[in-house]
């Protein structure tokens, strides 16, 4: 493991994805050991759910089609807050079935479940106290999908984590980012928004749910460092355990992130994350649907774990509380490919040889004498080159299946693997090495 790569500075600026990675506490090299986020590099793979009140408009407003991700549709079409909040009142999403949500991460083999507990819109998917604009006093639906979901996790065993937009809040006169309803807030007023709004609203998420993976926060914006300061303290006392990402600002996070659906060139050396969509858009939009596909999607996951992050892969659930079809098919082709390969995936680390033309290395976190070949270009004549890793190869074997392969070394240094002549896999065919 030689070559690294050291991502620029995160910039200062204003869109939750500028930059191509967003640091956090991570990048220090203490922090590449500590055993809170243990749980999280052994998971790799993570299920996002984007859901709020944008779902009922689902990319449409006045039977106009608003450009962009679906749940920035407050934004885009200038809707006046007034106007928005009365969505609430048709949010019954009687079909919703934690259990079912909950099934479908664990199925396709993820780890950890992240939902919109507010996003920029303001509106709390959970009973909050210190606001009406939550979905137990708001709407038809009267009751706490969250409460739920946090009773299923439970009983599934995957961890529940919340993302909260701490900076943008389109619905509070002090939050950042509506300047169609408001005033921008001077610097003391958004401050009193984050110290007392978001604050009472993250302990309220850390208080009543029991424990809490990670708070995944977005578009730092115009969090100054001692906000978020305060906001990872608050996290960290009410839950020590509990992680924050990177987009909590400031270089703060326990973790980084990288932008929005961009996997780094190469390795990198720290934790970090990719939050990332299946379609194009977060939060529902009824008509977009253009969906990667089971290849694309489960290549993205190794290309990631080859680099050493985790991928966090976005649904968009309907207003009625149904998960798009499309996207339950995804995941469970992906979790059908973990439940043969897993191994090559969950608690590994970034492989030894980077850059390959045919695929990709993972290796084992926990047993140095333990790499995997994740090859996705088959090669025609059933002969695998293997560059030196350096170290001597003792053994190989299909992952699927546990056939044994058969090798032998070439002059250049090279080690040539033997294998049947078709791809047992055609998108990914995970071979074993064990090395001396
Ligand atoms: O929650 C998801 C996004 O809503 C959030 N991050 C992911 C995880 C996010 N917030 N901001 N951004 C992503 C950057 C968004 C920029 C855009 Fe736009 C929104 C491009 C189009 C709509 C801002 C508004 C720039 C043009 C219009």
């Amino acid at each position: 493991m030689t070559t690294s790569t050291t991502p620029p500075a995160p910039g200062a600026g204003a869109a939750a994805d500028e930059g191509p990675i967003r640091r956090g506490a991570a990048q220090r090299s203490e922090a590449r050991s500590d055993p809170r986020l243990d749980w999280w590099r052994d998971a790799r793979f993570g299920l996002f759910i984007h859901w709020g009140l944008y779902a009922i408009p689902a990319g449409e407003w006045k039977g106009e089609r608003i450009a962009g991700i679906g749940e920035w549709i407050m934004f885009r079409a200038r809707i006046p807050v007034r106007e928005y909040e009365q969505l609430a009142k048709q949010f019954n999403p009687v079909k919703f079935d934690a259990k079912e949500w909950v099934g479908l991460a664990k199925r396709a083999g993820q780890k950890y479940l992240t939902i919109t507990a507010k996003h920029h819109d303001g509106f709390a998917l959970y009973d909050s106290k210190v606001s009406d604009y939550d979905i137990v006093d708001a709407t038809p639906f009267k009751s706490d999908p969250i409460k739920e979901l946090a009773e299923e996790c439970r009983r599934q065993g995957i961890r529940l984590c919340f993302y909260y937009s701490q900076t943008q809040d389109w619905h509070h006169k002090w939050g950042d980012g509506n300047d169609w309803d408001y005033q921008v807030p001077a610097d003391e007023q958004f401050d009193t928004y984050v110290r007392e709004y978001a604050a009472a609203q993250v302990r309220e998420l850390l208080t009543n749910y029991g424990p809490i993976g990670m708070i995944w926060f977005d578009t730092p914006k115009r969090m100054t460092t001692e906000q978020s300061h305060f906001l990872a303290n608050l996290v960290h006392e009410l839950q020590p355990d509990c992680l924050v990402n990177g987009r909590i600002g400031n270089d703060v996070g326990d973790y980084a992130e990288t932008r929005d659906n961009v996997i780094p060139d190469e390795k990198v050396e720290m934790d970090w994350e990719v939050p990332a969509t299946i379609n194009h858009t977060w939060g529902f939009k009824h008509y977009d649907e253009d969906w990667k596909s089971a290849e694309d999607l489960i290549r993205k996951l190794v290309d990631i774990a080859s680099k050493n992050g985790n991928y966090l892969l976005n649904v968009g659930p309907t207003s009625e509380g149904l998960i798009p079809q499309p996207s339950v098919e995804r995941l469970e082709a992906m979790g059908r490919w973990l439940d043969a390969n897993g191994e090559s995936v969950y608690g590994t680390t970034a492989g030894p040889l980077q850059g390959l033309g045919w695929g990709r290395t993972t290796a084992s976190r926990r047993d140095p004498n333990t790499v995997y070949l994740h090859v996705f270009d088959w090669p025609a004549d059933g002969r695998l080159h293997l560059p030196s890793t350096g170290r001597r190869i003792t053994a190989a074997a299909l992952v699927a299946g546990s056939a044994t392969l058969t090798m032998e070394a070439a002059s250049s240094g090279e080690t040539v693997i033997a294998a049947p002549a078709q791809a047992p896999d055609p998108i990914d065919t995970v071979v074993r090495l064990t090395l001396a």
